[in-house]
């Protein structure tokens, strides 16, 4: 941690936390910059941080802003993110240049984990992940939350996939990459706004308690990588899957269209999607990430409990 120093904002709230090893949760912020409109996208990161609270976890809301990695968000730097138009979507390999010009970055999947393990931080709860494009035989985009997922020692809870992407694709690709895939309370895969996807997990979990100790023991066992903990949208949320579909169709055929490529992809179709989908969409992504939320927090409490002993 030391080397991190010179980089690194931790707010009290976490650092106490971290220093006592108690539980902590890590929130990303691509969500509020990019995720949701102004002012749900602010209510929605307040609401998160205290649904873990609620939940017997510290969050760490994690950003960069003007080039400090910060672990822990003030309410000022909350509204910031929420607001500002300049915050740049930073995955692994945008780091250093974000960091060394001091500009702002929101954090995507990959660098919230790399972030959160650099603090310590084990859980993190997010809305839907990145993964294998549809087309990726030719476009050759896989999303680097996957590299990420099978290196870095972070558990993620994420509501699935969106289907932009080829489902089928992302579960064969994190079968190779070692990345273990649970349903929470379910068998099925779900897919972001809808529970299912057509596609198993094979592992179901049902309790913290059983999510805890299969961290505990992929980790002793130093398999290093993360984990997707696949926690579907709660049923009253769920968004009709045929709406869903065809803007979904819509978003891919004007990407191609629009010859929209690298980085830029993944936020033209989320950004087409939710502009085809309005409230109905939004509604249940604001649901499933506080769903995500606690759930994250009880694993965190309760694979407290198991290394405490
Ligand atoms: N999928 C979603 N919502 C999101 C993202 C993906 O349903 O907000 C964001 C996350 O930050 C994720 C990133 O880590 O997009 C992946 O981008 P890319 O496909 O360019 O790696
Ligand atoms: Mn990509």
């Amino acid at each position: 941690m030391n080397r991190f120093v010179d980089y690194i904002d931790i707010n009290d709230e976490v650092l106490d936390a971290l220093r006592f090893c108690n539980p902590v949760v890590a929130l990303e912020s691509t969500i509020i910059s990019h995720g949701m409109p102004y002012p749900d996208n602010l209510s929605t990161a307040k609401d998160l941080e205290n649904i873990v609270r609620q939940n017997g976890a510290v969050p760490a809301t994690i950003a960069i802003i003007k080039g400090r990695i910060k672990i822990g968000l003030t309410p000022e730097e909350l509204e910031y993110l929420a607001t500002s138009k300049d915050v740049i979507k930073v995955s692994r390999r945008d780091i250093p240049h974000i960091i060394a010009g001091e500009l702002d970055g929101a954090t995507t999947v990959a660098s919230t984990m790399i972030f959160s393990r650099i603090a310590g931080i084990s859980l993190f709860a997010t809305g839907g992940i990145g993964g294998v494009h549809r087309g990726a035989e030719r476009s050759f985009d896989i999303s680097a939350d996957l590299t990420e997922l099978a290196q870095t020692n972070v558990a993620v809870v994420c509501a699935g996939v969106k289907s932009i992407l080829d489902i089928g694709l992302t579960l064969e690709k994190l079968e190779t990459l070692g990345v273990p895939v649970f349903g929470y309370g379910t068998e099925d895969f779900p897919s972001f706004y809808t529970r299912k996807s057509g596609f198993k997990v094979d592992t179901r979990i049902d309790t913290p308690e059983e999510c805890a100790r299969i961290l505990k023991t992929k980790w002793d066992l130093d398999l290093d990588g993360g984990v997707i903990i696949a926690n579907p949208v709660p049923e009253a949320f769920e968004a009709d899957q045929s709406v869903i579909d065809t803007a979904i169709e819509i978003a891919l055929v004007e990407a191609q269209r629009n010859n929209i490529r690298g980085k830029e992809v993944t936020p033209f179709l989320l950004s087409k999607v939710k502009e085809l989908t309005g409230g109905e969409s939004l509604e249940a992504n604001i649901a499933l990430v506080k769903h995500n939320a606690e759930v994250a927090a009880k694993i965190a409490v309760a694979l407290y409990n198991i290394c405490e002993k």
